[in-house]
């Protein structure tokens, strides 16, 4: 399936830190620093938003995945100088802007982890939107014996995955989970034998890039957003938006083409 890929042009190519290919309505995002185990020192994190900010038009599911043998070992600890109080929250916070823009984007993003999806790696692959696992992937917060805490969004977006206790339990032990375990506590939806996790992303991006785009905007905008709220607002909140979404013409077009037969059945394959 990957043939089909083309490298970007324009100011996508100019990122050396990822490796950016687009197959249709598909975009290919590829964390670039194999020899540093994909470790995210900041031109990585700033050209990881520059790629989510810059998608062209044409993009409408993107897979994420990293070169070499690891997904990413996280925080690039050779970049972690001596910053005052002020300096460290600001390079925090330039990390949660760049993976607000993946969580928060404008298309649906697949994320393929193998390897270590460690530190700050976890904490990006928890900014995608669908976590497809091969067999080899392994996660860890080893901030807690690094004398540090998360950073990226971890404290936020993965208790919202795995629960706090056992993200405290990851951070105070150093207890690492691997793949069949991440995918029984809600780390990834999928499990894949090893060099399937590109190919099983790339599908359910096809599949994704099939929808109404209106309905992706809804799960990535609305969804999170109301998992967050009282349920009074929430159930208001998803009528509202239930209701602008059945309104468009692409669902209308949709409804029709099951209703005459010529959409398909929900099955279980
Ligand atoms: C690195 C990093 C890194 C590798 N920063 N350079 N993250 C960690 O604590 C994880 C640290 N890394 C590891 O545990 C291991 O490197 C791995 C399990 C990921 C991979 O092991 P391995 O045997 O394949 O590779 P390696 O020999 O350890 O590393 C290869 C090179 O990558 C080596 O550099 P070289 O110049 O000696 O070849 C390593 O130094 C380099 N490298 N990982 C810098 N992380 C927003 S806050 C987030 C806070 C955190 O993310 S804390 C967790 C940090």
């Amino acid at each position: 399936m990957a043939e089909s890929f083309v490298p970007a042009t324009g100011h996508l190519s100019a990122l050396d830190l990822l490796r950016i290919e687009h197959s249709d309505a598909v975009t290919h995002v590829r964390l670039n620093r194999p020899a540093k185990r994909n470790a995210l020192n900041d031109p990585l994190v700033a050209q990881l938003q520059s790629a989510f900010t810059g998608l062209p038009e044409s993009t409408r599911a993107v897979v994420l995945s990293g070169e070499g043998d690891h997904f990413s070992a996280g925080l690039d600890l050779s970049e972690l100088t001596e910053r005052n109080v002020s300096e460290a929250v600001l390079h925090s916070r330039s990390w949660h802007a760049a993976f607000e823009h993946i969580q928060f984007g404008r298309v649906p993003v697949v994320a393929v982890l193998h390897g270590a999806v460690v530190g700050g790696g976890l904490e990006l692959a928890v900014a995608a939107h669908i976590r497809v696992a091969e067999q080899s992937a392994f996660y860890g917060l080893p901030e807690g014996q690094r004398g540090i805490f998360v950073g990226g969004g971890g404290s936020a977006r993965i208790p919202r995955l795995i629960g706090a206790a056992r993200m405290a339990d990851m951070m105070l032990t150093g207890r690492v989970y691997d793949a069949e375990e991440g995918l029984r506590i809600g780390l990834s939806q999928y499990v894949v034998d090893a060099g399937q996790g590109f190919d099983k992303a790339l599908e359910l991006a096809r599949k994704i890039a099939a929808n109404a785009p209106l309905s992706n905007f809804a799960v990535l905008h609305a969804l999170p957003r109301i998992a967050d709220m009282g349920q009074a607002e929430g159930l208001f909140l998803e009528s509202l938006m239930a209701a602008i979404a059945s309104g468009d013409d692409a669902a209308k077009g949709r409804i029709q083409a099951f209703l005459q037969g010529r959409a398909a059945k929900v099955s279980k394959s």
